[in-house]
């Protein structure tokens, strides 16, 4: 079965429907790419009929129509896992992750980044051409994950954007290594963490409201493959994903790599910016039962994200013909970890078949894994699919622990499947 066979064969569009239906008109103005006009005669619970089509003709800004829109204010959109099939993601595939509102004027000859902090040497300011002239460029394929990934898994419900699988990408970044520019400003020897500020504004409008402030400890700055990229796949970054400067943090919370980047600041303590603090990007330390409270000083940050898998082929509701072998496959990546093994199961998780799996391309890339099936009879199936990193932790089969937001579900992804 070739690509163009599945891309053909339906696929389970009901949540989608749902969520169109119940939708504000702000929302399906986001989705048409306009507001709607005459909205006030617009029947309740009708289906706008571009959005009936089956390739929407409206899109986000520079983004497929096949993305799913779970929010329009601020914009969040999800990757189908079909469409994340590439080694390397294109610009037009990867999610977006919007907690504010992007800027309104990106200027890429006029953008500035200054590197500042009480653990700076000196305040220092660079143009992208400075950074392009004075620092060697690199370019590394970086996976970069949401930690709310699969939240829409998790009873009782969180709050937030109900990602399903689609917050995860990995294309090829280009930049200059932080580490280099974090040198060439000084980095006093009490520094510990590393902080960014974006040009984004605050939903509220306030504009001494700061969107999110992030970062990472100082040891993973410092490492080769963290990036401040102007590029991803040798094109600009797309707007919505932080053109014209972003910082890169693969295999950790995407929430640390700032978009729209224009200041980084070295701390000489944990970075207090918001979002870092509170639930936000943090777990309980120790495991809880579903519901329970969790006073703040039992959270800790989370850093590298935990093994995953996603299965890109089949799409999911395919169906196949008897006695036919198809190929399965898909990415698997462990944060700052590799991926050891890749297996799939035909039968809910009773018996496993072990699938071929790549190196990655360089660390903290996302790697590949592929089998042959043929399934024994006529009727439904789902296709499980677990990896295992290096330390040997695989991913649950059902849930991870509950978390009061809904962070790091890595269970096994499944597809439905028909044979006839
Ligand atoms: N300036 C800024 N940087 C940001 C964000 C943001 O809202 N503003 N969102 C963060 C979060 S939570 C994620 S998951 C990633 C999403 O990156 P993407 O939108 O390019 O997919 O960007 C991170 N960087
Ligand atoms: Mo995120």
């Amino acid at each position: 079965m070739d690509k163009k066979d599945t891309d053909k064969i339906m696929t389970n569009d009901f949540p989608r429907r749902e969520f169109i239906k119940n939708a504000s008109l702000a929302t399906l103005g986001t989705l048409l790419g306009g507001k709607i006009v005459f909205a006030e005669s617009f029947p309740k619970g009708l289906i706008p009929e571009a959005l009936l089509l089956e390739e929407s003709p409206f899109t986000i800004s520079g983004k497929n129509n096949g993305l799913i829109v779970l929010n329009d204010r601020p914009i969040n959109a999800e990757t189908p896992p079909h469409l994340l099939d590439p080694n390397v993601t294109p610009n037009d595939i990867m999610f977006v992750r919007n907690n504010g509102i992007p800027p309104k004027e990106v200027n890429v000859n006029k953008w500035t980044l200054t590197i500042e902090g009480e653990s700076a040497e000196q305040t220092k300011t660079y143009t992208i051409a400075d950074l392009k002239s004075k620092f060697k460029e690199y370019t590394y394929q970086l996976t970069l994950e949401c930690g709310g990934n699969g939240r829409s898994e998790f009873t009782p419900p969180a709050k937030g954007n109900q990602w399903t699988t689609g917050a995860v990408a990995c294309p090829n970044w280009t930049g200059v290594k932080l580490k280099d520019v974090l040198k060439d400003v000084g980095i006093k020897s009490n520094a510990v963490y590393i902080g960014y500020y974006g040009k984004d504004t605050h939903l509220s409008e306030d504009p001494t409201k700061v969107v999110i402030s992030r970062g990472v400890p100082i040891e993973k700055a410092m490492e080769d493959e963290a990036l401040i990229a102007w590029s991803m796949n040798g094109e600009e970054i797309p707007y919505m994903n932080g053109a014209p400067l972003r910082l890169v943090i693969g295999g950790w919370p995407a929430s640390t790599s700032g978009k729209w980047l224009s200041k980084i600041v070295i701390r000489d303590k944990v970075h207090d910016g918001p979002k870092m603090g509170g639930k936000s990007y943090r777990i309980p330390k120790n495991g809880i039962a579903p519901g329970t409270k969790v006073p703040d000083e039992d959270y800790e940050i989370i850093e590298s994200m935990p093994v995953k898998s996603l299965i890109t082929f089949p799409k999911t509701g395919a169906i196949v013909k008897a006695n036919q072998e198809f190929e399965v496959r898909g990415h698997a990546w462990a944060g700052d970890l590799e991926v050891k093994a890749v297996d799939v199961s035909i039968d809910f998780g009773s018996s496993w078949i072990s699938c071929s799996v790549t190196k990655p391309v360089n660390r903290l890339a996302w790697q590949h894994f592929s089998t042959k099936i043929t399934l024994p009879e006529s009727g439904y199936y789902e296709i499980w699919a677990r990896a295992t990193d290096i330390q040997g932790k695989s991913q649950p089969m059902v849930l991870p622990g509950w978390n009061p937001k809904g962070y790091l579900n890595n269970a096994c992804h499944r597809i439905a499947i028909k044979r006839l």
